[in-house]
């Protein structure tokens, strides 16, 4: 950190001194992850920047807002529109947790045999080492999960001000409305919290600019389309990873700088690896913050990752909100219909997963899929079968990994990785 942030951390309630070793943990992983990467894009400084400053500089950005009068709301999951957020003066973050943290706490309190994803949303709670929850004017969870609805039972234990959206589980008529419902629901509890009533003007603006974040990383992702790729799947996942924390428009300004960047390297047949590197496709899970094993396992065993099926990637980016309604009432329709499209394996049936699955390895011109699944996330794991059947019918290889957090399986990783990028190659 460039500052000395240590009061705003203690007025946040911090634990200090937990935090001073995740922040440690955190810098050398970075270091050892991203900073040893070669043939980098110099606009992926401004990642490193961020990053260094994930704690600091940002938060101290979102209490000087706050302080401005501005509300800060958080939500774990990409079902959380942000457009309704921003539209009513308040600025959405991402909570979701990406490491281990406090876990015998977080035992006492939920089953050992809970995905590491929500025990790390507990973790960083218990810990007390989340300055963006302890940021939070309002806490959003949502009934996706098994998992995660039960578990918003505890936490609601732990914070006062959590709201819990219900969600649909069917893409049906029915499914449709429950959506509609909560996100009419959503946006007065929103409006309650800031004070502040959504205009046509206010949703339109806010639209514009959730959907220019979006078109930054879909032009990123176009990008990893060429041979040699021109940026390493590290990269452009961690650019995923801050689209839920950055304020938008720099976001925007930031990505389409490293595009402007890439572009010229597509040009130059300049790559992050070299040409004909195996390309491979992750599809799963959503990897949070600072969840980088599998993607630094990958792409030091010999292949480049050129997309992300996740939350953490196109599932959550790949849809516009269409921008032509005036009214409200139209652009609330517009927002229900572009997060109906949002294919989690929490859905059954499922199917819009799949084809995207497939459409993704035909458009980035991968050579395998990696399926990533949480161990004790049923829906993902479930899903995990029909997908690699499926793939394989394409003659389209595929792996599944079940792994956590923890760093215990790295060398097994390792090993099944090589493994599928020798069968890859052969
Ligand atoms: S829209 S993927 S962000 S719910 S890993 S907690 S599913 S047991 S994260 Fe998600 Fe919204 Fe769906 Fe996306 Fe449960 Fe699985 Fe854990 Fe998960």
């Amino acid at each position: 950190m460039s500052e000395d942030y240590r009061l705003m951390w203690k007025n946040l309630g911090l634990n200090l001194e937990a935090h001073d070793m995740l922040l440690g943990v955190l810098g050398n992983a970075y270091k050892d992850i991203y900073l040893s990467q070669k043939e980098r894009p110099e606009g992926m400084a401004y990642f490193d920047f961020v990053m260094s400053e994930v704690h600091g500089l940002r938060i101290k950005e979102l209490l000087d807002e706050k302080a401005a009068g501005r509300k800060i709301v958080g939500a774990y999951c990409v079902f959380v529109p942000e457009e309704i957020v921003l539209a009513a003066n308040a600025t959405l973050v991402g909570l979701c947790s990406g490491a281990d943290f406090a876990i015998e706490e977080v035992e006492k309190l939920l089953p050992r045999n809970t995905c590491a994803l929500i025990k790390s949303a507990f973790g960083f709670k218990l810990g007390k080492v989340c300055p963006y929850l302890e940021s939070a004017d309002m806490i959003v969870g949502e009934n996706t999960c098994d998992g995660k609805k039960k578990a918003y039972e505890t936490l609601g234990q732990l914070v006062s001000n959590l709201y819990v959206m219900d969600l649909p589980q069917v893409k049906t008529q029915n499914g449709r409305a429950l959506l509609k419902a909560e996100y009419f629901q959503f946006k007065a509890a929103v409006e309650k919290l800031t004070g502040k009533a959504i205009t046509a003007d206010s949703l339109k603006a806010a639209i514009q600019t959730v959907n220019a974040k979006r078109k930054a990383i879909h032009r990123l992702s176009a990008l990893r389309q060429a041979d040699p790729a021109p940026i390493s799947g590290l990269d452009a996942l961690l650019a995923n990873q801050v689209f839920f924390y950055d304020n938008p428009a720099r976001f925007t300004a930031s990505v389409n700088k490293i595009c402007d960047e890439l572009e010229k390297r597509v040009e130059e047949k300049k790559g992050a690896f070299p040409a004909r590197t195996p390309r491979l496709l992750i599809s799963g899970c959503p990897q949070a913050v600072p969840n980088w094993k599998l993607p630094f396992i990958i792409e030091t065993s010999g292949a480049v990752i050129v997309g992300e099926e996740s939350c953490v990637g196109e599932r959550g980016t790949r849809n516009l909100t269409a921008e032509t309604g005036n009214t409200v009432e139209t652009m609330m329709e517009a927002i229900v219909d572009r997060y109906f499209q949002v294919d989690c394996a929490i859905f059954t049936p499922n199917p819009d997963r799949l084809a995207h699955i497939e459409q993704m390895a035909a458009q980035y011109k991968a050579d395998g899929v990696i399926h990533y699944g949480l161990q004790f996330c049923q829906p993902y794991l479930m899903e995990a079968i029909p997908v690699e059947k499926a793939l394989e019918k394409k003659n389209i290889p595929c792996l599944r990994i079940e792994t956590d957090y923890s760093m215990e399986d790295a060398g097994q990783l390792k090993t099944r990785i090589e493994a599928f990028i020798e069968q890859i190659k052969g």
